[in-house]
């Protein structure tokens, strides 16, 4: 007698059959693993021959449906401490729903961590909605209150971004953390803890590895720019000395210095001509390079009158500009 054991197992899910095992084969890296509420059932075959007759028989299948499991991972997208300047600034994380079925999650940023040189103002967590990676004010949803994400299916990744707001009174190179982190909205535990009824098709939900929360930690660091302005003044008398007398040249040389990190914008350096003095025509100048006294193309306004005007804009921190002009003693 010739008898074998042949072993019958098939996977169906609520959905059709074969398109599940094709996703299946086509993302063969899947974190999630078989989706919840698929049932996974086996049926034992024995085939013999009897008197030369083939004959089968099936053993009772066995139906078992996969429970929902709870996992999830966040992580922060910046490469290193994100530029802070005053104002505003963004922090990027990642969150996926490495659980087998779909899951919301309930999002909490906390800006105040202990070490932080200064902690900045939380402002909103919002929602990459327009998918680009990267924050747009008026088209990426913030996320209301209680800040709850969208229900993300199995493998599904969102970018989300934690708003801060610099506090009043920072300076240069301050250190900053701030964590966010995910709280599956079924619910949370230590692994293996079961939600009963909670998961697909009314399967039980049961948290897995990651206790179904994540949490992600960043930091700012401030780059703040200052401008000292330093004026000085050298005099040349008539005689060849450095009295100030009628007829007395003095030259006014005005530094701008930038310090701290980053760039401040914008800057404009503007000075009165002193009462008892006159403005010396065609004297003004920027770093030694003479600037016209008309308003026009170049940096420079200077008049007897109104005074002198060098508009420097955008001025990266560490240099340092000098304004030059000369008037005379009246
Ligand atoms: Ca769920
Ligand atoms: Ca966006
Ligand atoms: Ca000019």
């Amino acid at each position: 007698m010739n008898m074998k054991m042949p072993f019958k197992q098939t996977v169906e899910t609520a959905l059709v059959a074969v398109a599940c095992v094709s996703v299946m084969i086509a993302a063969p890296v899947l974190a999630s693993g078989v989706t919840a509420g698929t049932l996974i059932k086996n049926t034992a075959i024995a085939s013999y021959e009897e008197g030369g007759v083939e004959r089968q028989v099936n053993s009772n299948t066995i139906t078992v449906r996969v429970d929902e499991l709870i996992d999830v991972t966040l992580t922060s997208l910046d490469t290193g401490p994100v530029g802070a300047r005053p104002g505003d600034s963004v922090l990027t994380y990642e969150l996926t729903n490495q659980g087998n079925g779909p899951e919301a999650y309930r999002m909490i940023a906390n800006t105040v961590i202990g070490g932080n040189a200064i902690d900045f103002v939380l402002r909103a967590i919002a929602n990459d909605s327009n998918g680009n990676g990267i924050y747009d004010e008026g088209v990426d949803e913030i996320l209301g209150q209680p800040q709850t994400t969208a229900i993300l299916a199995p493998d599904q990744r969102l970018t989300l971004f934690v708003l801060v707001t610099a506090p009043d009174g920072v300076s240069d190179q301050q250190a900053s953390a701030v964590t966010l982190s995910a709280e599956a909205v079924t619910g949370t535990g230590a692994p293996g803890t079961a939600f009963a009824g909670e998961g697909v098709d009314g399967g039980d939900a049961i948290v897995g590895p990651s206790g179904g929360q994540a949490t992600a930690r960043s930091a700012l660091i401030t780059g703040i720019a200052s401008v000292a302005l330093v004026k000085s003044v050298v005099l040349s008398d008539p005689f060849g000395g450095t009295s100030a007398v009628p007829g007395t040249i003095a030259t006014f040389t005005i530094e701008a210095r930038v310090s701290g990190t980053g760039t401040i914008d914008n800057l404009v350096v503007t000075d009165a001509i002193p009462e008892g003095t006159t403005y010396a025509p065609g004297t003004l100048a920027l770093d030694g390079v003479g600037l016209s006294d008309a308003a026009d193309g170049d940096a420079g306004v200077a008049s007897d009158t109104s005074g002198i005007s060098v508009t420097l804009g955008t001025v990266a921190a560490q240099t340092t500009q000098r304004v030059s002009f000369n008037v005379v003693v009246e």
